[in-house]
């Protein structure tokens, strides 16, 4: 049974110390201690007492081993890259808090201490036992993994949960499709469960969403940030000296300029003062504690296009300020720009900060295209008129993180036998019947489901999507979210008769696209490995069918009956 912790000295002790970076999370767990503490009360009250088994969990950070360079260490002090930082950060934090058994490698030889490979002897085709019931690793934690584990890594590796920022999409998941079809990366073609990637935003529900936590205001504190906001302050999102570079700002800095008081947060060297236009007023990279000071005083926090998806919107959402980006129209993918490329993901991405567009949106974030001057100027002065409250999502505070993560560790299991088995010889019958307005199926009242099974089945609603339209988006235009796990009850000729869908021919192939129907030769397609139902990915040829479920107001991770 799992206890929730509210004193975190002991997870300091484990975190160690020595790098920058370690510091920074220290710092972090350290700061937002009583926030947690808090969130942990108010969650076991909602749970009322439930049963929580207690895991024993490694938590293996492989993009800080020597090993694999360590390149953000040394940046931490300089600007460079502190989202994986905050976010690792608050994985450790709240595996903590929910009172796991926790173990924490820096390194490849405390990674083979811990999981009983001798050293030297990594390849060696032994199982060894795993003591851990769970491993929270990356990318460059899997492969050392990979590489050391001998054959306990394939025995084990359904324990195993991915940080991956930006998502792994099933195409490029797959190894032999990636191979065949284009989408092989550096990264991706691990053939684990698409859900074993856990995300910074809720990018495709293929995989988990992850997150990290933004400082929750208390009503005091609110008053406080409302009072005391200079009305004309900007704040300039980007701490790197390269974002300064970027083509075209000085048009709209100059708009900017005209109407308010432009602050940054880049860093610099003392003997290099850096090349930003002389009426910025640089506070130089700040620690976060001062730059949330820094937010709390600001009114707009104004982004040049990079860095995409980090936390610093949501923080400065959080304290009170509006956030203003730009629209990319073509929109910035794997296919067209440089940062994306060689990510195991094909999502196009409409804005610097798309969950702040989508989730949260206007009066909080307004997103408009810089190149259009008179757009961008419309937009400052509307803003400068727009009086805004402190805004924080239920997911991305420490309730609602500690929620998500404890749903996560109670339900998704990985190494259970698969479900119901692939369309084949005798199609399953699927458990849906058709809604009475005929629009999309439901789950029967009567259909029964594997006892435990989460989410649970009458979450659910399976609609055709328009040709050329993801699952992904097709469950958002019916205010639902898509949910690969319910796939394999739909992949059936049976899914489709029910939808009265007129299917000529019924195939079964391997396509990240399949369950869908092609309408020019009045065809359906079902599914053929499992490790292939994608949420994400379109064709104008194809009507794809999609499982899409409800979700809890704030947490979209989650759907109603899912804690
Ligand atoms: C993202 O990483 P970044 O580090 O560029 O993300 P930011 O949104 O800038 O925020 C990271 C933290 O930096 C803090 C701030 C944020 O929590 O409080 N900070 C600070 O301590 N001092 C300052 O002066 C300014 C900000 C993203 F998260 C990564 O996944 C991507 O790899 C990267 C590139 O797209 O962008």
């Amino acid at each position: 049974q799992a206890v929730f912790r509210s004193n975190l000295s002991h997870l300091l002790e484990l975190v160690g110390s020595g790098k920058e970076s370690l510091i920074f999370m220290k710092k972090r767990a350290k700061r937002l201690t009583t926030q947690w503490a808090l969130a942990a009360q108010r969650l076991e009250r909602k749970l009322g007492g439930a049963r929580r088994d207690q895991k024993q969990i490694l938590v293996h950070i492989g993009f800080l081993t020597e090993e694999s360079g360590d390149v953000f260490s040394p940046r931490v002090l300089k600007g460079g890259p502190l989202g994986e930082m905050v976010q690792w950060a608050d994985i450790l934090t709240a595996l903590y808090v929910l009172g796991h058994g926790l173990r924490i490698t820096v390194s490849l030889k405390e990674l083979q201490s811990n999981l009983g490979v001798p050293p030297g002897r990594g390849n060696c085709p032994l199982t060894v036992p795993l003591p851990f019931d769970l491993i929270y690793t990356d990318y460059h934690g899997l492969q050392q993994m990979k590489q050391h584990m001998g054959l306990s890594f394939k025995k084990y590796r359904c324990r195993i949960r991915v940080i991956d920022t930006f998502g792994t999409e099933p195409a490029y998941n797959h190894e032999e499709y990636a191979t065949l079809h284009g989408y092989r990366t550096n990264w991706g073609y691990w053939n684990l469960n698409p859900k074993q990637f856990m995300t910074m935003f809720p990018h495709t529900p293929d995989n988990s969403f992850m997150g990290f936590v933004s400082e929750e205001l208390n009503e005091t504190e609110k008053q406080l940030v409302r009072s005391g906001k200079a009305s004309n302050m900007a704040v300039v999102y980007g701490k790197e000296p390269s974002i300064w570079k970027l083509q075209g700002k000085e048009k709209f800095l100059s708009i900017l300029n005209k109407y308010m008081e432009i602050h940054g947060t880049v860093y610099y060297e003392s003997q290099r003062p850096p090349e930003v236009p002389a009426f910025v007023k640089n506070h130089g990279l700040l620690p976060q504690p001062e730059f949330q000071q820094l937010l709390r005083k600001a009114k707009l926090f104004i982004g040049f296009g990079f860095p995409y998806e980090g936390p610093a919107p949501l923080e400065a959402i959080a304290n009170g300020c509006i956030f203003l980006q730009s629209r990319f129209s073509p929109p910035h993918s794997s296919l067209n720009h440089e940062f994306f490329r060689g990510k195991p993901t094909s999502r196009e991405v409409f804005s610097q900060h798309p969950y702040a567009e989508n989730f949260i949106g206007k009066p909080h974030v307004w997103t408009v295209d810089y190149n259009n001057s008179e757009e961008f100027e419309a937009a400052i002065k509307a803003i400068l008129r727009t009086r805004v409250d402190p805004y924080l999502p239920y997911e991305y505070t420490c309730e609602g993180m500690l929620e998500r993560i404890h749903a996560y560790i109670q339900h998704q299991d990985f190494c259970a036998a698969p479900g119901p088995s692939p369309p084949g010889a005798g199609t399953p019958q699927s458990p849906f019947v058709l809604a009475p307005n005929a629009t999309h199926l439901e789950w029967a009242r009567n259909a029964s489901v594997a006892p435990g099974a989460w989410p649970p089945g009458h979450s659910l609603q399976a609609w055709l999507a328009e040709a050329g339209r993801a699952c992904t988006d097709a469950c958002l235009d019916h205010g639902l979210v898509c949910e690969p796990s319910f796939f394999p009850f739909l992949n059936s000729q049976d899914a489709f008769l029910k939808l009265q869908v007129p299917c000529d021919s019924t195939e079964s192939e391997m396509n990240h696209l399949y369950p869908a129907f092609a309408q020019p030769g009045q065809e359906c397609f079902l599914q053929k490995d499992p490790l292939l139902f994608s949420c994400a990915g379109a064709s104008t040829k194809y009507r794809r069918l999609c499982p899409c479920r409800d979700f809890r107001k704030g947490q979209v991770a989650l759907c109603q009956a899912c804690l």
